[in-house]
């Protein structure tokens, strides 16, 4: 394999003008012919060079003539001095064999229909073409087929018997190429834009599937609303079709006009989904929606741009859902997610540039960094420049660019020109890969407040030195009887070491530190028990009030962990404080009354220079469930009534109250012998409480019945299934978790070829901490087995979830050599793919 650098960037030889796509489908011989008209690029001539993988060409042609061309596994090369002067016609006829693609990458049959994933170079297992990001055409397809529905991209144009044809009038790239055909229904409905246009709206289905489109159809009618009246972007086609797709490597696929989901990202129904699903399925249909500006008409010019449209899209459905939603329980999930994947990566030896500098697959760089810290830049950006330059500059941009291929360098220089200012060293933070930490000192003296911080990251691989970022820091300052005397201030930090003084004060204030999570960096403050439980009472900023909860958690789980002390009462009173305030949004308590993932604990315990012991953390941590069940015995079995919500409704409120009722009967679970949970599994009318019931009575040690049960009145659904595979690993005890997998893997309902039920396993298997790193190792050699016999079949779902050993270096010598010998196992497989080579590489180090 070969690695691919973003210095060595050079314009193609030939832009593309016009495509003309005819697909004859058929499983195992569809006939792909192409008709494209090229011209050369006056300011880098050359060869015609052509990318193409596993495809068979019949024929090629250009001006109407058989040329004399070049053939390799990954190219079709015409000399230039082959070619004629100026613009040329190239015609081609392939065959291809969709059926027995398995890796899920071009087109490839699902359940019997035929569909597409062509980001980022899936479009060359299609037919020859420069399939790069900067190479934009105005594509007509014709589709040819025995099934009913005949989709691609654009508008419809004509259409007949075994026929139809579409028409994509916007220049496009490759990777946004979709062609679906299948026997499908569609859920419908319509938008009128704010021109005045009206847009057909589907949803597309196999049968069965048309009672779980509605949620996602009034997402999609949202989404768009919600881009001209936030942002002033207009929808530009006619017709706006999603699919959905049971096999299917990614979440979503942003083509134009015609989305391609997962089917685990736009069905939703109250009786098999629960809130979480709703949530993601509203935040990926606008993520993908979105993307129809910022990726669509403006897209990147190769790949090392993927954050230019990923985070900047990502930052926008975060924007949307909290709008649709609460903005502060939506900031501190983002939070949770952030350090959870792209803190922990940052962390470890797959830490890269959120634009990264090189690569052997892109596929491996769909990562939480690009997409989750790539979110974060944009959110400081818009807190430094404020609102108003933030939206002149995102117009300037799309005005400027729109139907271009751009690099951040175009994005960022938007800003300096609606600004004025110099953004080259917040730019840095494309550039320098890991988490910043940052520290403060407070000093008081005559009315007047010192804070000064410090910044430092960690090196990377690749990466020793690092310089200081620029980091905005929002404080609040809240006086001793909890009125706030300085509120929300974006403090700019560019230096290594710096300073922020205030005066004036009458006395000493207490001081809210990084209010929103205003930057991605690890806060290490130390900070008395009584300040924290200050801000706890006090704070106006929600996310703080949250973090002080947090780290309340946090030390109290560490104190136990690492020297046996039993839960202070502070922590106890405070945690039973915020519960029974009824002031604040269920959902807010529901997220206080979460623990500290086990992982989250192991890097804090790494962090602080303790070899994490994975057992002790399984144990430790449900020894603080079981405290604070007999804890807060009193008040949870009226915190359980209060929250029922009634009638099923997937919005905010139904959402936060049911969340903080789950959380509440996991640990009345463990007082009452799982009466509650056993009685709401059998009369809940919504999967959440189902679900919920469920996972509380797994994860009390009982539930067997109810598992079995659940099985009967679901085996027919199969993301309900995921659900149920998912579940009992998630719970399992650290010694049975690998066992309880494995007998999963030989369930008759176990298919390693569909990535949702491949990840329902090892998902959750990877997920559960103790049972990931239980000492026998079993865990580790059961997923490297099973990620060697996916390889061949999937490279990509293979190489993404070797993602579950990049934790490695914090662990004890023993799983250390452990998972260093699975590691080295899938590396000597013969003929392992590209993919899972590079990761399986960058993860040894
Ligand atoms: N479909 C993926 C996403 O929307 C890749 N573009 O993020
Ligand atoms: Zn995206």
């Amino acid at each position: 394999p070969q690695t691919i650098f973003l210095k060595d960037y050079a314009e193609p030889h030939h832009w593309v003008d016009t495509v003309h796509l005819t697909f004859k489908l058929a499983p195992r011989a569809t006939r792909v012919m192409s008709k494209i008209v090229f011209k050369p690029n006056e300011a880098n001539t050359g060869d015609l060079i052509l990318n193409g993988e596993d495809l068979t060409l019949l024929s090629a042609r250009i001006n109407g003539a058989a040329i004399p061309h070049e053939q390799t596994d990954r190219h079709l090369i015409v000399k230039q001095a082959d070619l004629p002067d100026g613009p040329f016609t190239f015609e081609a006829e392939v065959e291809i064999s969709p059926e027995t693609n398995t890796a899920l990458e071009g087109l490839y049959m699902s359940s019997g229909m035929y569909c597409t994933q062509c980001e980022a170079e899936g479009f060359r297992k299609i037919t020859y073409y420069p399939d790069r990001p900067d190479v934009m055409g105005v594509f007509t397809v014709r589709v040819e087929s025995d099934l009913p529905v005949m989709l691609s991209n654009g508008n419809p144009q004509a259409s007949g018997e075994g026929w139809a044809e579409w028409h994509d009038p916007w220049p496009k790239p490759a990777y946004l190429f979709a062609l679906v055909s299948g026997d499908l229904l569609a859920h419908s409905g319509q938008f009128t834009t704010m021109s005045g246009k009206t847009v057909d709206l589907n949803i597309y289905v196999r049968k069965g599937d048309e009672d779980k489109c509605a949620f996602g159809l009034q997402a999609l009618i949202d989404s768009m609303r919600w881009d001209e009246q936030v942002y002033g972007r207009e929808y530009d086609l006619d017709i706006f079709n999603i699919v959905a797709v049971d096999d299917f490597n990614m979440g979503a696929m942003e083509n134009k006009g015609l989305n391609i989901f997962n089917s685990s990202c736009v069905l939703a129904s109250a009786e098999t989904s629960t809130d979480a699903t709703f949530e993601r399925v509203e935040g990926i249909i606008a993520h993908e929606y979105f993307h129809n500006w910022t990726g669509n008409r403006i897209t990147c010019r190769d790949w090392f741009q993927l954050c230019l449209k990923e985070g900047l899209t990502v930052y926008r459905d975060q924007m949307f859902s909290g709008d649709m939603r609460s903005h502060a329980v939506k900031r501190i999930e983002e939070v949770l997610q952030l350090r959870a994947r792209q803190f922990r990566e940052d962390n470890g030896p797959l830490a890269h540039n959120v634009r990264p500098e090189s690569f052997v697959e892109i596929n491996n760089f769909y990562t939480a960094t690009v997409y989750e810290k790539g979110a974060e830049i944009i959110g400081m950006l818009r807190r430094l420049i404020g609102d108003e330059a933030y939206y002149k500059g995102c117009n300037l941009y799309f005005e400027r660019h729109d139907g271009q291929a751009v690099t951040i360098e175009d994005w960022i220089k938007a800003f300096e020109d609606v600004t004025g200012r110099d953004l080259t060293h917040f730019q840095q933070w494309y550039s320098q890969a890991g988490t910043p930490r940052l520290s403060v000192t407070e000093s008081w003296a005559d009315g007047s407040l010192t804070l000064t911080f410090t910044q430092s990251t960690p090196p990377t691989p690749g990466q020793d030195d690092k310089r200081p970022q620029v980091l905005p820091i929002m404080i609040g300052l809240i006086a001793p009887d909890g009125s706030e005397v300085v509120p929300n201030t974006v403090l700019e930090m560019t230096e290594s070491t710096q300073s922020f003084t205030f005066d004036n004060l009458a006395e000493r204030p207490v001081t809210s530190i990084l209010r929103d999570f205003s930057a991605p960096v690890i806060l290490q403050r130390d900070i008395d028990a009584k300040t924290r439980a200050f801000l706890l009472a006090h704070d106006t900023d929600p996310f703080n009030v949250w973090e002080m909860g947090r780290m309340l958690a946090k030390d109290t789980l560490v104190a136990m962990i690492t020297e046996g002390t039993p839960p202070t009462t502070d922590y106890l009173d405070a945690l039973k404080t915020m519960l029974s305030d009824e002031t604040k949004d269920p959902a807010f308590r529901a997220l206080c009354l979460a623990l500290p993932s086990q992982d989250d604990i192991a890097q804090t315990l790494f962090d602080a220079g303790t070899t994490p012991d994975p057992m002790a953390i399984y144990e430790q941590r449900e020894e603080l469930r079981h405290i604070l069940a007999s804890f807060l015995q009193d008040i949870l079995p009226d915190l359980y009534d209060k929250n029922d919500a009634g009638a099923f409704k997937p919005d905010a409120e139904g959402s936060g109250k049911r969340a903080l009722r789950m959380a509440v009967l996991s640990l009345l679970t463990l007082n009452d012998q799982g009466k509650a949970a056993q009685k709401l599994f059998e009369t809940a009318d919504n999967m959440t409480e189902q679900a919920g019931a469920l996972m509380a009575l797994l994860s009390a040690g009982i539930g067997q019945e109810e598992l079995a049960s659940f099985y009967a009145q679901w085996f027919h659904d199969r993301l309900v299934m995921d659900k149920w595979f998912m579940m009992q690993i998630a719970v399992a005890a650290p010694l049975e978790a690998a066992h309880i997998a494995q007998n999963l893997t030989h369930h008759s309902d176990f298919d390693m070829k569909n990535p949702n039920r491949f990840r329902a396993v090892f998902g959750a298997l990877q997920g559960n901490h103790g049972g990931f790193h239980a000492p026998d190792g079993a865990a580790y050699k059961l997923l490297a087995d099973w990620l060697i016999k996916l390889d061949p079949l999937n490279p990509q779902t293979t190489a993404r979830m070797c993602g579950a050993f990049e934790t490695w270096k914090r662990y004890d010598a023993d799983r250390q050599s452990m998972i260093k010998d699975q590691l080295k196992r899938i590396l000597g497989t013969p003929n392992l793919s590209g993919d899972t080579t590079e990761m399986v590489t960058r993860i040894l180090g």
